[in-house]
Order: structure tokens, then sequence, then C-alpha cells
């Protein structure tokens, strides 16, 4: 830890040692486990100081992350507009959670970035923006093992409690793929056995997540592999785009699709895979890969996002067959510049 590090968290151990302090806690659009377990973890902290806090979204959190302490009282700005801007305006400190930029924030952006307080940042992604304290490292598994190592070194364990300890685990687990990926450093696995020792209730987190299908989404899931999902030869790609009418006739609710993506990566020689998703006002794309395979860089160069190296998201406003032939068009570009020329043919 730098001595920047140490003075970052005795300024905002200050802070947040200030009852009347007002703050405001936000995920990104679209609010995977991660975010959402890092938003309930650091809510629950801000209770058991005595610190009023209000969790605001720019849409929505997915059903399947709602058991999740303090996330069924977040405010959104779909329908509560008012109430996020009046709070934002008497909040003096901001907490930007699991992602490291304003422009995650959705229709929130504009008063998030005229925020006159101060900003904390806690997040895993490459090129944060400047905020006031930024706690931000790509290696470690997710925002919520950093949110962990955070609340230890300015509180101690003795702040962990169950209902924290699951919120950061679920963030863990999710970002990860249940430890499969992004979890190759031993710290990972210390921060899980110490909350295992501080109260974790891990069968309840892994049932809670994973085990809660409902039978459309699983009927959906299978639609997408056996219907949907196509090999781009000659590249290891394997490409389900899904359009809005498909996901109606499915009962398409937010998360279902979560984890899908993935499932063409556990094919031998699928080394890219990329799930493109009409919604309602734009077409959303996920990307994934296994190894060195940089996929950030192919959404950021032609999707308008980007992310990690093997876990990237885009979205483009045009129709899903234009978004489908771009992506089409441009691996031929990602695959020459960014993938070793013997992994070039499926
Ligand atoms: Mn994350």
């Amino acid at each position: 830890m730098g001595v920047k590090m140490k003075e970052t968290i005795e300024r905002l151990k200050r802070c947040l040692g200030d009852t009347s302090l007002k703050i405001a806690i936000i995920p990104h659009i679209s609010a995977d486990g991660d975010a959402a377990g890092a938003c309930s973890a650091l809510w629950q902290v801000c209770d058991r100081l005595g610190v009023q806090a209000r969790l605001l979204t720019c849409d929505y959190f997915p059903d399947y992350l709602k058991w999740l302490p303090r996330v069924p009282d977040a405010i959104s700005f779909q329908n509560r507009p008012r109430e996020c801007k009046e709070w934002l305006r008497e909040a003096r400190l901001l907490c930007m959670l699991d992602h490291n930029t304003f422009a995650r924030e959705g229709d929130l952006e504009f008063f998030t970035r005229n925020f006159r307080g101060e900003v904390l940042m806690i997040d895993h992604h490459p090129d944060p923006e400047e905020v006031t304290y930024r706690f931000s490292d790509t290696r470690v598994s997710s925002t919520c093992e950093l949110l962990y190592t955070l609340i230890t070194r300015i509180w101690g364990k003795q702040m962990i409690d169950a209902g924290i300890a699951n919120a950061l685990y679920a963030g863990i687990s999710t970002d990860t793929g249940g430890l499969s990926h992004n979890s190759s450093r031993p710290r990972t696995y210390r921060v899980v056995a110490d909350l295992l020792a501080l109260g974790l209730e891990k069968e309840y987190v892994h049932d809670q997540l994973y085990q809660r299908n409902s039978l459309s989404r699983l009927r959906l899931e299978g639609h997408c592999l056996l219907n949907k999902m196509t090999i781009e030869e000659p590249y290891p790609l394997a490409i389900i785009p899904v359009a809005l009418q498909e996901l109606e006739a499915f009962n398409f609710k937010d998360g279902d699709l979560e984890g899908v993506v993935n499932l063409p990566l556990t094919i031998e020689k699928v080394l890219v895979s990329v799930q493109i998703t009409e919604r309602k006002e734009r077409v959303k794309l996920s990307f994934r890969s296994k190894g060195e395979i940089p996929v950030n860089l192919w959404a950021k160069r032609f999707f308008g996002g980007g992310g990690h190296r093997n876990a990237a998201g885009g979205q483009l406003t045009v129709p899903l067959e234009e978004c489908v032939r771009r992506v089409r068009e441009s691996a031929a570009w990602f695959f020459s510049e960014h993938v070793d020329a013997r992994h070039l043919h499926f």
C-alpha cells in the first residue's frame, strides 16, 4: 500500500466518521452481482456507522439480486427521478461502485458529473476517471474483494457481519464465475476464508444466485444455444444474436441472459463468445474470451464499450442485423490484430 493510498484511507475514514454525512451509492447501468453486492455491503456499513445513505440507480436491479440486503430499497431514476436529484443535491459523498466512469451511469450521468461534493470510486476496470478518493485495482477479482480490503483497513474485521459477508461474497462469486476465472491470486481465497469466518452463509448465497431460475429463463437459455448460436468459421468465435421479439416470447426479465455468453466458451475450440441482444432503444453486446485474448479492445474500437481483457461490453443504436454484420466484419480485424495466429482457426 503506497503512501497516497494510506493518506486517502485516512481522509476517507475521517469523512465517513461524520454521522451527519449523507451519501449516495451508485452502481453501473445493468447492475451485476458485483455492483449490487458492493452497493449492498457499503450501505450496510453506513447503517452500522449511523451514516445516512441512499442507493440510486439509473435503471433497475434484476430480480436475482433482490435478496441482497438494502438492494430492494434502491431508488430508480426511471420512476423516481425527483428523489434521485434531491438526494444528489443533499449528499456530500458520492460512491461509484464497480465502474470507472460516470458514463456508465445512464441517465444519472448528467447529475453525477455535476455533483458538488466528494466522489469515492471503488473499482477494478482499467483507465478509471479522476475522482476525490479512488480505489482502483485491475488485479483484484472483483469490486467486492477490493471493498473488503478497504472496509477492514478502515474499521477492522469487526465491521463485517453476516449480511455484509454475504453481499461481498456474492460479488466475488459472480465476477469470477464461482471462482473459476479472474481468481488466480491467493488473496481472493484469503478474503473468502475471512468472510466464512465472519459469518458468510455460502450455501444460502449460492442458492439465491444460482438456483432460482424461472422455467422461462432456462428455456430462453436453451433457445439461445439451440437456435441462435453460430460458430463464425474460420474464426474460433461464437455469436448469439437475440431479437427483442424472442426475448418477449420467453417472458424476458433483466438478468435472464446473465451468464449465457459464457456457455459457448465451454466448447473446446471456441476462444471468443459474443452475445448480441436487442433491447428497446439499443443493441447490447457482451464479449467473453479465454486466455490472453483482449476482447475489451474489440468492444472499445467498434462498439462504444470496454471492460476487462476477458469480459467486456458495448452497445450500438443500430438495428440488430446491422450490429451482427459489424461484429462479423470487424472479427477479421480483431483476430488478425489481437489473436495469436496459431489460434486463428476453428
Ligand atoms: Mn466487477
